[in-house]
């Protein structure tokens, strides 16, 4: 052991470590390398550094830490349990049970503390750094002179295997370029992976690389020595211009004699003769486990006295920036709460009725600026594609350097951590985060609209150039199977709506609800703004599908279902099938996943069972299309990559036309 430890210290390190070892064992699956090589580094920061308060895990103005090396969730539970979280040890010993508050990775969702879900590795690395973009726009939005309300760091502990996917270099690239200075991430260099030794695929000058991208780099040659470790964080702190990363050389499975620096520690348990092996080595007692000694959780539980102090100071803060910014304050509330202030939709324009129409991304960007003004926190921005996706706020400027209270981010192209970032926003708090970029590109997110879905974030992403209507950029760039595959997702509404003022009601439900992401799929081409005397009203949308056009009061005898830029195809088509005396619905089918959230009554009024002549249309795949048409529909869709030409010729080629559906309709009925 090197210096400035005392043997407390030893204890307490000691503690991380072998309740990581008997959880993982106990549980019998598990990773306790990574949690024994980084319990030194993890302590110095929790126990020197980490402003928190473990009594109030959601204090605004907490430090974030984030383990962005998930699959060492035993280090996260052990420091959440020792320092005062209501994590109990029943809760440890319970290690990826069913229904434990401790799963196999850490889940925001679980317990308290847990910041973000991690496992997916490189994920973290980019919430932590949309957390701490987060706070940096808040701090410019909210903070007055001698009033630092928002000021806090954000620390993470990230791995090889973070530090190799690909959205980790976005992200370090992205939190370079806007210096956030305020972002300490302590890199884990055990130089074991899965397969092996790092040297097997990862042989780059780590340090260098986060020094090109404009990083504050320092290394710590002995992961076990405290001292460095405290001196490089407290350098990291006073470093105010850039990023920093620490460079900790540890060893996997530190203490075990057979495992230390081998694979065999990283994702298996270290077995119970090698536990008790390295119990001995450690001068541990092998009985009981999940042992903590007194005087260590002594050591640990002073962050309750601390956090509360800590937590108590900034209220005090607080309430003098009240009586002097009693409007700011009061917005701050609502910030953090989520809270919508009153009327902030008010200016949302009704779209007049107009054949030729406009393209619903068109109609967002609208949208955005009419409830801007009223949503002082609403920020976003685009993968380099604004210009495109009209995600614009005007007015205000680009969120950058010296200038982070602007609400206009440029992600650059970098779908992947533009995701992970706005996790990472909406995990913080106090911002309404959105990300724009095209429906094809929202491949490359996916892992993060997938997390945003299961942690139930409130993020809106404006995907457009929704479909072959976006013509001769051709099949690379026509999304065919997106929507089904978004679809999937469990927990993300996913919205086409068919025109502007659909659009409008997209945006006020992305707004206005919690709990899931939304996902808008916006048209390139323009699309005609229906007119609402004709047809139903557009607050149809929020009920995910309604009627929206009906031959009569009776049954219809053949129903047709459409999404988005179809629904005027199937408009036409109707009035071609009434031409023909038979009585037809349109559905508009915006939203599958609202749809499916109201009432039985609700869903066989719009799609009556005995009405089983039903076509729907949309210009993607017909995968799922069945559950709404039944065996005997018919779905009209693309089931092939698109092509390159004028997009009017493609709806045409792909036989995505009003001629097409009411044939197929009325063939349906033997007409
Ligand atoms: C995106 C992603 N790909 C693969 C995995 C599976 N996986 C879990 S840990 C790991 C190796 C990570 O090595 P490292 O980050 O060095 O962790 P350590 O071995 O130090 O525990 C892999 C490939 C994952 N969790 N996430």
């Amino acid at each position: 052991m090197g210096d400035g430890h005392d043997a407390l210290d030893q204890l307490c390190i000691n503690t991380i470590r072998m309740l990581a070892v008997d959880g993982v064992q106990k549980a019998n699956s598990g990773h306790p390398g990574m949690p024994m090589g980084a319990a030194p580094m993890a302590y110095v920061l929790w126990t020197r550094f980490l402003r928190h308060n473990p009594a109030n895990s959601t204090w605004p103005n907490r430090d974030r830490f984030v383990l962005s090396a998930g699959h060492g969730s035993m280090l996260l539970y052990s420091l959440l349990h020792l320092t005062g979280y209501d994590l109990s040890l029943e809760e440890l010993k319970n290690f990826r049970q069913w229904e434990s508050k401790t799963p196999g990775h850490p889940e925001s969702c679980c317990a308290p503390g847990v910041e973000t879900t991690t496992g997916p590795l490189g994920q973290g690395f980019a919430n932590g750094v949309g957390m701490a973009i987060a706070e940096r726009f808040l701090a410019a939005h909210f903070n007055r002179p001698g009033h630092p309300i928002v000021d806090h760091h954000t620390y993470a502990i990230v791995s090889d295997g973070d530090l190799m996917e690909g959205i980790s270099h976005e992200a370090a690239s992205l939190a370079g370029h806007l210096r956030l200075g305020k972002l300490i991430y302590l890199y884990d260099d055990n130089r074991i992976s899965i397969e092996g030794s790092t040297d097997l695929a990862f042989t780059e000058d780590r340090g260098a690389r986060f020094a090109a991208y404009g990083w504050h780099v320092q290394h710590v040659d002995d992961g076990n020595d405290l001292e460095p470790i405290t001196q490089a964080i407290r350098a990291a702190q006073e470093e105010a211009e850039r990023p920093s990363l620490i460079v900790v050389r540890t060893h996997i499975g530190y203490g075990s004699p057979n495992k230390q620096d081998t694979a065999a520690a990283h994702g298996e348990p270290l077995g119970s003769d090698e536990v008790t092996l390295t119990k001995e080595n450690l001068d541990w007692p092998i009985d009981p486990t999940f042992l903590i000694p007194d005087e260590a959780l002594v050591r640990f539980r002073q962050a309750l006295q601390e956090g509360k102090k800590r937590e108590e100071e900034w209220y005090g803060q607080f309430q003098s920036y009240e009586r002097e910014y009693p409007q700011l304050a009061e917005e701050w509330k609502r910030a953090v709460t989520g809270e919508l202030p009153a009327g902030w939709d008010k200016d949302i324009p009704i779209f007049p009725a107009d054949e030729k129409g406009m393209a619903t991304r068109v109609a967002s960007g609208t949208v955005i600026n009419a409830i801007a003004p009223h949503l002082p926190t609403l920020v976003g921005g685009s993968a380099d594609l604004a210009p495109s996706t009209k995600t614009l706020i005007e007015g205000t400027g680009d969120l950058q350097v010296d200038h982070y209270g602007e609400r206009n981010i440029h992600f650059g192209v970098r779908e992947h951590t533009m995701g992970g970032i706005l996790n990472g926003m909406a995990l913080h708090g106090g911002v309404i985060p959105y990300g724009a970029t095209f429906l094809i590109f929202s491949d490359y997110m996916r892992p993060t609209t997938r997390l945003a879905a299961m942690m139930g974030l409130k993020v809106t992403y404006v995907f457009t150039h929704d479909s072959i209507g976006l013509g001769e950029d051709g099949p690379t760039h026509q999304p065919i199977e997106q929507l089904a595959s978004l679809r999937a997702i469990p927990n993300l509404i996913v919205i086409r709506p068919a025109d502007a003022n659909e659009t409008a009601e997209a945006w006020r439900l992305a707004i206005d609800h919690k709990g899931s992401p939304v996902a808008l799929a916006l048209t390139r081409q323009n699309i005609p703004t229906l007119d609402r005397n004709k047809y139903a009203a557009a607050q149809g949308l929020s009920r995910g599908a309604y009627i929206l056009s009906d031959s009569g009061d009776g049954r219809p005898e053949v129903i047709l279902i459409a999404s988005g830029s179809e629904v005027h195809v199937a408009l036409e088509a109707a009035e071609k099938i009434r031409e023909n005396g038979t009585s037809v619905r349109v559905v508009n089918m915006a939203s599958w996943e609202l749809f499916d959230g109201q009432g039985d009554d609700y869903r066989n009024e719009v799609l009556p069972p005995e009405t089983a002549a039903r076509v729907s249309i949309e210009a993607g795949v017909t995968q799922g299309w069945h559950r709404y048409i039944g065996d005997r529909g018919e779905a009209i869709g693309i089931d092939r990559f698109g092509a390159s030409a004028p997009y009017k010729v493609l709806f045409e080629k792909f036989g995505l036309t009003a001629d097409r559906l009411a044939e197929k309709a009325l063939k349906l009925i033997g007409r």
